[in-house]
């Protein structure tokens, strides 16, 4: 039996009400203490709905303790994603289990799940299979080499909509499209329409997003939730705009 903490539950039914949603990324190794204070006040403030937590490449020991220092302070769900195997702890309550679906690298496509499962099959975590996405941001990010795989060309629409078709025939339960962090390009809108119009299972988009505009543009492009990262840890008062632009979608 996989655990179920209502998150993916929760997911389906935002989407089902019109509602939409922001998580906030924290990579474990970039987090100076001052901000982290800064920002969960204002997550918690602002209601904002789940933080991811990872990176590409986590060099420092600091998963456990940064998942018991942020619990200690705020109920905020929190949601690991994983750059590889190695990202793995109990103390969060779900997991995006990544399935690099725009690329052709079998260990990101299947290896590392396998390695994973034993260990996930015996955690408290919520498994929530993932169609990862990786789109062109127009430089190369840290997924990209890290993942030794191409992204799909930032104007091939066609080509993300037959891949997260596939996605979702898979069985995976959301696609998330990805610039990359700190993409210089993020998704297109376009881009963003097309495969929701092509997918019913939740869209997750992330990678390069720096504004509030941009936050509501592809809320309305029919992103279910917005994944933000350096923006907020550079100015953690853009979260207020943020949530505030989310929130102009909850159904009157
Ligand atoms: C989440 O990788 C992104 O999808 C985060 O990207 O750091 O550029 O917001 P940014």
């Amino acid at each position: 039996m996989i655990n179920d903490n209502g998150i993916y539950k929760g997911l389906l039914e935002a989407r089902q009400r019109g509602e939409k949603r922001l998580a906030v990324l924290f990579d474990p190794d970039r987090l100076r203490l001052k901000r982290m204070e800064q920002t969960l006040e204002l997550a918690i403030r602002n209601g904002v709905d789940y933080f991811f937590i990872g990176g590409s490449l986590v060099v420092n020991n600091m998963l456990d303790s940064l998942l018991a220092q942020i619990r200690q302070q705020c109920p905020i769900p929190l949601i690991l994603f994983p750059g590889n195997s190695f990202q793995l702890s109990y103390r969060a309550d779900g997991i995006l289990y990544l399935s690099l679906i725009s690329g052709r690298n079998p260990e990101l496509l299947i290896g590392q799940h396998v390695i994973s499962a034993p260990f996930l099959r015996m955690s408290p975590l919520e498994i929530i299979s993932t169609g990862y996405m990786l789109i062109d941001g127009g430089v190369q990010t840290s997924v990209q080499y890290m993942s030794n795989t191409y992204p799909i060309p930032a104007h091939k629409d066609d080509i993300a909509v037959c891949t997260a078709l596939a996605g979702e025939m898979l069985g995976l339960k959301t696609i998330y499209l990805e610039a990359g962090s700190g993409a210089r390009i993020p998704v297109r809108e376009d881009m963003i329409e097309a495969v929701r119009g092509a997918v019913s299972v939740p869209l997750i988009v992330g990678g390069g997003i720096r504004t509030p505009e941009k936050v509501a543009a592809n809320l309305k492009a029919g992103a279910d939730m917005v994944v933000v990262g350096n923006a907020i840890e550079q100015e953690p008062a853009l979260i207020g705009e943020m949530m505030a632009a989310v929130k102009e979608f909850q159904p009157a």
